[in-house]
């Protein structure tokens, strides 16, 4: 077999008696770009867009925030879009992943550099921000506090501000949702996963990772208090969501 790049995600690749909630520790940081790389169809998309998304919303003299920012990619893909007197703040309270994601945010440009902090998003307090993304965070956030965090971002948004919700989806019908899943499951035999890497991996997310419906997302971010929102991208089951306050 060939040797693994020390960058490759090989965490599920051996059988594990019993398989542990997944946690964001330094042994996922080290692999997590090529892990949700070849796992989250339309990832690489949904960064390059982000950019072009970050380009017209951003504000001079506002913040944006990336909560639950991991290796700091949406920090990465925004920085060069916008004008350079909008301050970056990215969140996460996995302390290994900011540190790696401390590294990359080094190599902007000294105008685009963030502030990083490890904290539970929950906690953060928004304001004076044109733009906020979550891009696949809301989903490991319990569902019952998912409303309490949206309305803050909402009030914590300039007018004319928008939020950016990435999620992996559920859907209502049965048949849909085991095509989907089928799909994503071949999507990442296709990026070259193994079948017990794939299972033993969903069985570390089952508890952690809670998707819910497109329905649900929106009618959410209208009890948050957001004017609107549509979908702008998908990819079988993880699709991107923009909300104007
Ligand atoms: C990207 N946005 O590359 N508070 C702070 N951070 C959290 C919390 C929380 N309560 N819960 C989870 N996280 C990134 C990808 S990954 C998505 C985001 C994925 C953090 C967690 O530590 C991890 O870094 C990130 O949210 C989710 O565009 O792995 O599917």
């Amino acid at each position: 077999m060939p040797k693994a790049r020390p960058d490759e995600d090989k965490i599920y690749a051996k059988p594990r008696a019993q398989v542990e909630n997944f946690a964001f520790d330094s042994q996922v940081a080290d692999v997590f770009d090529d892990m949700i790389r070849r796992s989250v169809p339309g990832y690489a998309m949904t960064l390059s867009l982000l950019g072009i998304i970050a380009q017209r919303y951003a504000q001079p003299q506002t913040r944006i925030y990336d909560l639950g920012c991991s290796l700091g990619a949406g920090i990465v893909a925004m920085a060069p879009a916008v004008v350079s007197n909008v301050h970056f703040v990215g969140i996460d309270n996995s302390q290994a992943m900011l540190d790696r994601c401390q590294q990359n945010v080094a190599r902007l440009q000294p105008t685009r550099q963030a502030e990083l902090h490890c904290q539970d998003i929950q906690e953060t307090p928004i304001e004076n921000a044109s733009i906020v993304v979550l891009n696949f965070t809301l989903q490991f956030i319990p569902k019952e506090r998912r409303e309490a965090l949206l309305a803050r971002i909402r009030q914590g948004l300039t007018p004319g501000g928008i939020l950016v919700l990435s999620e992996k989806i559920q859907f209502e019908d049965d048949r849909i949702q085991n095509n989907m899943t089928d799909l994503h499951h071949d999507f990442k035999r296709a990026n070259g996963y193994s079948d017990l890497e794939i299972g033993q991996k969903r069985a570390a997310l089952e508890k952690v990772l809670v998707p819910e419906t497109l329905a649900t997302h929106q009618t959410r971010l209208q009890r948050s208090g957001f004017s609107r929102s549509e979908t702008w991208l998908q990819c079988f089951n993880f699709a991107s969501l923009l909300a104007f306050k």
